[in-house]
């Protein structure tokens, strides 16, 4: 069942009902101004740091799941209805409803006795402010006379205090209204600096500021008082819950439209400001006013709406690729790409299931998310590469996260997770890769954000994959730690003593527990670098030298027979293998060990993704183990915690899927490659929206896998690793369009039925205008010239177009 369509041409997802199994939700914002959106309009705003400046108020796990936004009410005089224009917070039944959520903005449009609204909500690129733009129709064949009131719910800035401290914050509210800007200033009295505020381009009727003077006690926001008697109360905030709502009333002939503009905004004033008078409390609008003014202007709204649409269409243009796949289709040329920013510009902060409190940015995520916007913003991967490696520590280990804000590591969670520095060395190849930029290595970049203790990248590098080497375990293995990738595979953190209480996992480094997932990223790792070595003349032999060792190891002794095993434990005991009672097979190593190149020459990369099939595959994607824990087991950790089929006790985290379809394409199975991508694509699953429940439109972490009640069931929209990866698989893998040190490797894997299909990359100044076709043998010419077939496309000089033509048989 369908709840809505996808528009390929305007590149939006069409909601034809407001009643989707969860809130659908959008991001608004680019740059430093975001918020997220509902299909009803619920969501919030924040500047740049979504606990520390949040300007709206919202509530989690909440019933209804989504309520608090960016609300409207419309009011007709004549019946005394009233009712709000994108379903919620009346619910009122409308004649009609429609949300587009387009690249960073989304449209509500509705119908209802007549009147047709339609409110269109973005942040424009440079601005710290959002645009709502209510576009009202009377079709009725008489004259409407109708109010508009807005409403927002101001959050004292810091969102986990505004939560929590009601003592004080009950008494910190303070506001401002002056010519019709509703300004709340909560905190300027100490700090002097920022505040937002809220604009009408309509003369007002009236206002209000006090949550309860526009609600009415013991109401709330599906019958505020306000809107039910037609007035406002003019109603200013004195400590309680600031709040915004502007009551406009305008007649409408038949026929009539009109448009009213709201501005929501944060702003800071100059740090250099001397215009406050010492001791002021009113705050100083001198450089806010003109922005204002500009931003109520229909023509500013629509000049900033074209430069957001362009923006996009350049940030897409990178790759648009045409295949015989609509989904794949538009999933690679818009929305994947798409998820992939929001990605960057949120990490972990901010979506219907991340409350923007926990801050945090991880080693591990940041650099894997690294692999999905880098050829889209080159220069902002190379900031935030340089940003992650500062925060390494001097032994090559990595806080496992750090705070956007400082960049600094985060102490309370501390490091350990013995993946995490390996993922640097494969974040820095893919931006290597893509912009050809090798003065990164040279880049001074502390050790812990020390001063004094630069060293260039490259010397970073070399302690990332040190750090591996000097913690091998009983079997050569490398020790996993408090955990490795699956974070809740805690080996080492546990007490067998009766009484004893659990080691938290910030004690549990001294185990002696070995990751075979680990081993396989080593090699990977390993290779990498020896890449990176060679291409900037350093010596490379030692690493290609540790890969193959580590490649024995994992011969020896992280083979199980039919696929690779998981893990040993503190015990030395085995995990993931055949002969365990439960998690006997786990995907992690069987797509790490094949993407680092382990088992392909000698079978048993084949034999592992057969296994694969047989033990893990389902029709709703690939689950993470087999069997499922039944019950929790101390020696195992946060794991078992899960319910079967649920996150890591085997649901279908859709991270790890994009490894085996991968996999598969190295070992030459375009066919299954493709396979496991279309079950876990979300436009491809948009026909059984009632079992998948999230967006169609973007890729959730896990889905319910077959231990599960509910199974097919997604969970954890937008925010996950599981973006850049699919991205990486269909688009490097599949389609074969890789980037590499020395140029463009155009090598595709595809489904045996695929006639072929073209794409058009932008790589290092050129555009590369790729066609593949079947034919008899395998076949390359560049721009008319017969080109080695498995080789690497020349660069070529900037602004030039390559044309590129594979025939592949
Ligand atoms: C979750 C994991 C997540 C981890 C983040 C755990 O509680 O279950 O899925 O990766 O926290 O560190
Ligand atoms: O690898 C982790 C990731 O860092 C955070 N989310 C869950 C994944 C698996 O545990």
């Amino acid at each position: 069942m369908r709840f809505g369509h996808f528009d390929d041409e305007r590149r939006e997802y069409v909601i034809d009902r407001p009643d989707t199994p969860l809130p659908w939700i959008n991001y608004l914002g680019t740059e430093s101004y975001f918020g997220i959106i509902s299909n009803t309009a619920g969501g919030y705003s924040f500047y740049r740091d979504a606990r520390l400046r949040r300007l709206t108020r919202y509530r989690y796990n909440n019933a209804p799941f989504d309520f608090g936004g960016r609300y409207l009410y419309l009011r007709d005089a004549g019946s005394g209805e009233y009712w709000s224009p994108t379903w919620q917070p009346t619910q009122t039944e409308l004649d009609e409803y429609e949300c587009r959520h387009g690249l960073s903005y989304t449209q509500i449009a509705s119908g209802y006795k007549g009147i047709k609204a339609k409110v269109s909500y973005f942040v424009p690129l440079g601005e710290t402010l959002e645009v709502w733009r209510l576009q009202l129709t009377n079709e009725r064949e008489s004259a409407a006379e109708l109010s508009v009131f807005s409403s927002v719910e101001f959050a004292l800035w810091d969102a986990q205090d505004d939560a929590t401290n009601y003592q004080r914050n009950f008494n910190t509210g303070q506001v401002e209204v002056e010519d019709g800007v509703i300004y709340h200033k909560t905190e300027y009295r100490e700090r002097r600096d920022h505040f937002a505020y809220f604009a009408c381009s309509e003369p007002l009727a009236g206002f209000d500021t006090q949550r309860e003077a526009f609600l009415g006690p013991y109401r709330a926001w599906d019958r505020p008082i306000a809107v039910e008697r037609g007035t406002s109360s003019d109603s200013v905030a004195h400590g309680w819950q600031p709040h915004g709502s502007h009551h406009v009333r305008i007649t409408l002939e038949p026929g009539e439209s009109r448009e009213i503009g709201f501005v929501l905004g944060y702003w800071e004033n100059p740090k250099d400001a001397k215009f406050d008078p010492p001791g002021s409390q009113t705050i100083n609008k001198q450089t806010v006013r003109p922005v204002i003014e500009r931003w109520l202007q229909q023509e500013t709204v629509d000049a900033g709406f074209a430069a957001l649409r362009a923006n996009w269409d350049r940030l897409l243009g990178t790759l648009q690729v045409h295949t015989p796949d609509g989904d794949t289709n538009r999933m690679v040329n818009i929305w994947n790409a798409y998820q992939n920013m929001v990605t960057f510009n949120m990490s972990r902060s901010t979506s219907g299931f991340e409350t923007g409190i926990g801050r945090g940015m991880g080693f591990r995520d940041s650099n894997q998310d690294l692999l999905g916007f880098v050829h889209m913003i080159p220069e902002r991967a190379r900031e935030r590469i340089l940003d992650i490696a500062a925060t390494q520590l001097s032994t090559g280990g990595a806080y496992h996260q750090y705070q956007p804000l400082t960049k600094r590591g985060n102490n309370d969670i501390g490091s350990g997770f013995n993946d995490d520095p390996l993922w640097l060395i494969l974040g820095v190849a893919a931006y290597l890769k893509e912009s050809g930029d090798l003065s990164i290595l040279d880049a001074p970049v502390p050790y812990d954000n020390e001063a004094g203790s630069e060293q260039p990248l490259y010397d970073h590098l070399q302690r990332s994959l040190q750090y591996t080497l000097d913690r091998l375990g009983p079997h050569g293995l490398p020790l996993i730690g408090r955990a490795d990738w699956n974070d809740c595979l805690n080996l080492n953190c546990f007490s067998d003593t009766p009484g004893e209480p659990f080691q938290t996992t910030e004690n549990a480094t001294g185990g002696v527990a070995e990751s075979v997932f680990i081993a396989g990223q080593f090699v990977l790792a390993a290779k990498e670098l020896a890449g990176i070595a060679q291409c900037v003349g350093k010596p490379h032999q030692e690493y290609l030298d540790a890969a193959e060792k580590m490649a024995g190891t994992i011969a020896e002794h992280g083979w199980d027979g039919a696929w690779f095993r998981r893990a040993y434990d503190f015990y030395g005991n085995v995990i993931g293998s055949a002969s365990n009672d439960e998690g006997q097979i786990f995907v992690e190593p069987q797509g790490m060990c094949i993407m680092g190149g382990v088992g392909v020459e000698d079978g048993l990369a084949v034999k592992a993704l057969a296994s694969v099939r047989e033990r893990l595959a389902t029709p709703h994607g690939v689950v993470l183990q087999q069997p499922a824990y039944s019950s929790y087991r101390l020696e195992l950790g946060e794991i078992s915690s899960y319910p079967p089929g649920y996150k890591e006790n085997a649901g279908i985290f859709c991270h790890t899927n994009p490894w085996i379809m991968i996999a598969e394409a190295i070992v030459g199975n375009g066919d299954a490659a493709f396979d496991y991508y279309r079950r876990i694509l979300p436009s491809a699953r948009e026909a059984i929206s009632e079992v998948h429940r999230c967006e169609p439109y973007v890729y959730a972490q896990m889905i319910a896998g077959k231990d599960a009640p509910t199974h097919g069931e997604a969970k954890n929209s937008w925010l996950t690793g599981t973006a850049a990866y699919n991205f990486t698989a269909i688009s490097q893998w599949i389609l074969g369009i890789r980037p590499e040190l020395t140029g463009l490797r155009v090598d595709p894997v595809i489904p045996s039925d695929w006639p072929g299909f073209t794409a058009v990359r932008q790589f290092r100044g050129a555009t590369y205008r790729i066609s593949v076709t079947r034919g008899a043998v395998r076949a390359l010419s560049v721009d008319g010239q017969d080109f080695d077939p498995a080789g690497v496309l020349p660069l070529a000089p900037e602004g030039s177009v390559v044309e590129v033509n594979l025939t592949v048989s």
